[in-house]
């Protein structure tokens, strides 16, 4: 019989509405996150890298609509506070980082060059994957992002080997394991949650609830929609953030990263954020208002959010003004790149394809 919620329930949750996770009697769960108390120059790169990602992306609708991007491309305007919190707190090189198709904004994040980038969403040999990958299949084993993924949930499988990878080499790194609502109901989800915490593998799942899978909405497609609980059964301890602030990301973040480098086995990162745009670019949209989209940009806008914050700090106007200035010539300077830069030649269609020879 189910068990009337009690008041400690909510501990370990951030914004988790009328529903409350069950204790685990003797248990000791991850403390209660708290939002990241930011210098103003830390809030301010935050803004920037998350500028950043939104330019880009407008950029890659344009040249998308252009025709210099062929393929899948999936953009992540409205989502930037997520990457951004929680890119800010791993360390580039030691941990790892694997997400599916949407995964512009998490290399952007980790610094990766936009330039890079951009010629691979144009399938130019100077693209971060040598232009044979593309939006969807990015990948930096120096950053120690493992990409970029089509197969939706199929991240979660590979990220928990990657943190197997990390305890078993005791190389001191964590994997985040980032995938979207709709992958949430994947079944290897499920398994690779079970093993990972069976295993006490370093490993931070992130449910990036953008209330969407493609066209269908958490509510129609998830018989528990709350998502933070997906790990209850397991025994993987779930925070639900709100993704749209992202000094709550970064806070809940730094609770995970602290838990999971402990060695205390997995948590699960709900993050409720927003996608503006279509699940891609040849979604028409039908299935929700204008409205909504409307009311979400209006009310919870992660960048405008963070321009009030950081206006109540002293930044002004015109800083800001003038960031804006220098983002767009990046990503216009990155464009040009990836344009001009040459496409593959025919003779590698056929490398990079194995590591080894058979
Ligand atoms: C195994 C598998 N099933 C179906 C698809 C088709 N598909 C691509 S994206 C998508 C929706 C996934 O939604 P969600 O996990 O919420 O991620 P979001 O696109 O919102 O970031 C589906 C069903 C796929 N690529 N792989
Ligand atoms: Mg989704």
């Amino acid at each position: 019989m189910a068990r009337a919620a009690q008041p400690q329930d909510a501990k370990t949750s951030v914004n988790a509405g009328e529903a409350a996770p069950p204790v685990i009697a003797n248990r000791e769960r991850p403390g209660e996150p708290v939002r990241h108390v930011a210098s103003k120059e830390e809030l301010l790169e935050f803004y920037r890298q998350m500028l950043l990602i939104r330019r880009f992306e407008e950029k890659a609708g344009q040249l998308y609509g252009l025709g210099l991007i062929g393929g899948f491309c999936h953009l992540y305007i409205g989502q930037e506070a997520v990457a951004v919190g929680i890119q800010s707190a791993l360390e580039v090189g030691k941990d790892s980082v694997i997400t599916g198709y949407r995964d512009h904004g998490h290399m952007l994040a980790y610094g990766i060059d936009p330039k890079l980038i951009m010629a691979e969403l144009t399938g130019r040999v100077a693209g971060i994957s040598r232009g044979k990958g593309g939006s969807m299949h990015m990948f930096s084993v120096e950053h120690g992002f493992y990409g970029g993924h089509g197969i939706v949930g199929a991240q979660v499988s590979l990220g928990t080997g990657l943190a197997f990878a990390h305890k078993y080499k005791g190389d001191g790194g964590i994997n985040v394991a980032y995938f979207g609502d709709g992958a949430a109901n994947q079944g290897q989800v499920s398994e690779s949650m079970n093993m990972a915490e069976l295993w006490k593998l370093p490993i931070i799942f992130v449910i990036e609830n953008n209330q969407y899978a493609m066209g269908t909405s958490v509510n129609r497609s998830s018989s528990e929609d709350q998502l933070f609980r997906r790990g209850e059964s397991f025994r993987v301890p779930g925070i639900q953030v709100d993704g749209m602030d992202v000094l709550a990301v970064r806070g809940a973040t730094n609770t995970a990263v602290e838990w999971v480098r402990a060695g205390k086995g997995p948590v699960l990162l709900e993050l409720k954020t927003y996608r503006y745009r279509g699940h891609s670019m040849s979604d028409p949209a039908k299935y929700r208002s204008r409205d909504e989209v409307q009311a979400v940009r209006e009310k919870s806008d992660p960048i405008e959010a963070a321009k009030r914050e950081l206006d109540a700090l002293g930044v002004g106007e015109d800083e800001l003004k003038a960031l804006d200035k220098e983002i767009r010539k990046i990503v216009a300077e990155a464009a040009d790149f990836a344009e001009e830069s040459p496409e593959p030649e025919l003779s590698d269609l056929h490398t990079d394809v194995l590591v080894g020879q058979y």
